[in-house]
Formats: structure tokens, C-alpha cells, sequence
């Protein structure tokens, strides 16, 4: 989907930002067109691109990945957590291909957006496509959708007249997801409206990666006109959220949100969308 080029406010200082990610200060960005896929990268595509390539992803190469425990059957044998977030359990035989562990198959999720995917892995596919990540600023432009000053893509309330408008957690994580949104883990990749831009989920469902190297102090000084990230750093950033965010732990189901991970990392809740030239 083509985005016009333009100028908007990046970031966000208000009550339900995150400071420490540096969420703000809200500054200036001005950015050149570019188009914008309308969904995250299906495990088609994904399937595609392994096929003709051969190519082998970082988890496939480690050998596992973080797979949310929730996701797991019952009798899966014991598996080692992360200490602050034990809810993600390190499962061996996790890969794109086998996103609930090897007992696990896409066969039945070929339009959900493709998750156990590293930065590097992301920026393999890309290539192959002829496209590239979006830069941060870009992803925030695009998920907008010409709105200003807005949390989320379609405005200010998380559930609009009582109407989900993205996949994230309700209830009480991580114990219990009433699915009151119609899913517990990925959703395919076009459910729930798009936004002014003609673009799906870019809140909740899968965090995206982007490709910019994060910095939380990064908007005190970047420049205004189409910013690329640090020239440097240790992770890359990752934006909109995921199916595991709730209020009561993660408010980061926000436009204007970030967070990063190493460029290796991958879990069962993180993916991407491309962009390419106009
Ligand atoms: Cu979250």
C-alpha cells in the first residue's frame, strides 16, 4: 500500500507511555512515499521463500526459540523459563515451521504472520523480495494511518463502542485469555479492519521488526527528515505489540510504543511486514 510521503508527530509523552523506552519526546519526522505491505509476512510466503532458497533461520540453526507457555500441551515436558518472564519457555524443535514446538506444524496457519523469525532472518526475506524492513519512523507513520496524537491506529479507545480492534490479551495474564477478542494466539494475518491506511494488525497479533538499531534516547537528537536509527547499537527495534500485551503488565499495543531485541532473537509472538521503494 502506498503511503505518501509527509510530515507527522513521532512518539508520545502522555500518561500511558513508557519513558524509559524513550517514547518521546514527540518530535517532527518528515518522510519521503514509500509503500508498505498491508499484512505481516504470512507462514505462506514465508514457506515460499524457505523453498526456493533453502534458506535456515537462526532458531532453526540454535535449535529452539521462546514459545509462550499458555501454547503449549499440557503434558509438555518440563521446559527452562525466563526469570522475569517465566511465562516464555525455551522450547527445543521451536522453529518457524514448528511454532508450538516440533509436535506442532503451519499446516493449519498458513495465513498467520509468520513468528519464530529473527532481525537477520527477516532481512533475508526482504532481500529475497526485493524489499527491505521498514525504519522505525516509517512503521509509526504507516500504523497512524493519518491519524495525529492517537494510542492506536483507529484512535484514542482500546475497545471502541465494546468492539475489539486488534488481538491482544483479556483477562488475566498469563493465566487466563477469554479470548473475548476471538484469539489466543496469532490471528491470521488480515483479521480485524484495517486502519487509514489500508493496513492490518499493526497493533497486537505480532510485534514487527524494524530496521533500526534501538536506542531509547535516539528522538532527543535524531533527524528530522526520514530518520534511520542509531549507527550503531545491540538490538533492533521491534514495534506494535503482540497477542500476549495487557494493560496490567505491557501497555505496548500502542502505536507509538517500542521495545528491541537482539538481532538473533526470535519467539513465537514477533514477525515482520516489508516495505519497498516508490
Ligand atoms: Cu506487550
Amino acid at each position: 500500500m502506498l503511503v505518501e510521503g509527509g510530515e507527522f508527530l513521532m512518539g508520545n509523552v502522555g500518561p500511558d507511555a513508557y519513558v524509559d523506552d524513550g517514547e518521546g519526546p514527540v518530535h517532527l519526522v518528515r518522510l519521503s512515499p514509500f509503500a508498505i505491505d498491508t499484512t505481516a509476512v504470512t507462514n505462506a510466503a514465508f514457506t515460499e521463500f524457505v523453498q526456493v532458497t533453502d534458506y535456515v533461520t537462526d532458531a532453526e540453526r540454535f535449535g529452539w526459540s521462546f514459545v509462550f507457555a499458555g501454547l503449549l500441551p499440557d503434558e509438555f515436558p518440563d521446559t527452562r523459563g525466563v526469570a522475569q518472564a517465566p511465562w516464555w519457555r525455551q522450547v527445543h524443535g521451536a522453529t518457524w515451521h514448528h511454532p508450538g514446538g516440533s509436535q506442532s506444524d503451519v499446516a493449519d496457519r498458513l495465513d498467520h504472520p509468520v513468528v519464530h523469525v529473527s532481525w537477520n532472518d527477516a532481512q533475508a526475506y526482504c532481500r529475497w523480495a526485493g524489499k527491505r524492513l521498514p525504519t522505525e519512523a516509517e512503521w509509526e507513520y504507516a500504523a497512524r494511518g493519518g491519524l495525529e496524537d492517537r494510542s492506536f491506529p483507529w484512535g484514542n479507545e482500546l475497545e471502541p463502542d465494546g468492539e475489539h480492534r486488534m488481538n491482544v490479551w483479556q483477562g488475566d495474564f498469563p493465566a487466563e485469555n477469554t479470548c473475548a477478542d476471538g484469539h489466543y494466539g496469532t490471528a491470521p494475518v488480515g483479521a480485524f479492519a484495517p486502519n487509514g491506511h489500508g493496513l492490518h494488525n499493526m497493533t497486537g497479533n505480532v510485534w514487527e521488526w524494524c530496521s533500526d538499531w534501538y536506542d531509547p534516547g535516539y528522538y532527543a537528537n535524531s533527524p528530522r527528515d526520514s530518520p534511520a536509527g542509531p549507527p550503531s547499537g545491540t538490538s533492533r527495534v521491534m514495534r506494535g505489540g503482540s497477542y500476549l500485551c495487557h494493560a496490567s503488565y505491557c501497555r505496548r499495543y500502542r502505536v507509538a510504543a517500542r521495545t528491541a531485541n537482539t538481532p538473533d532473537s526470535s519467539t513465537g509472538n514477533l514477525g515482520f511486514r516489508c516495505v519497498s521503494e516508490v
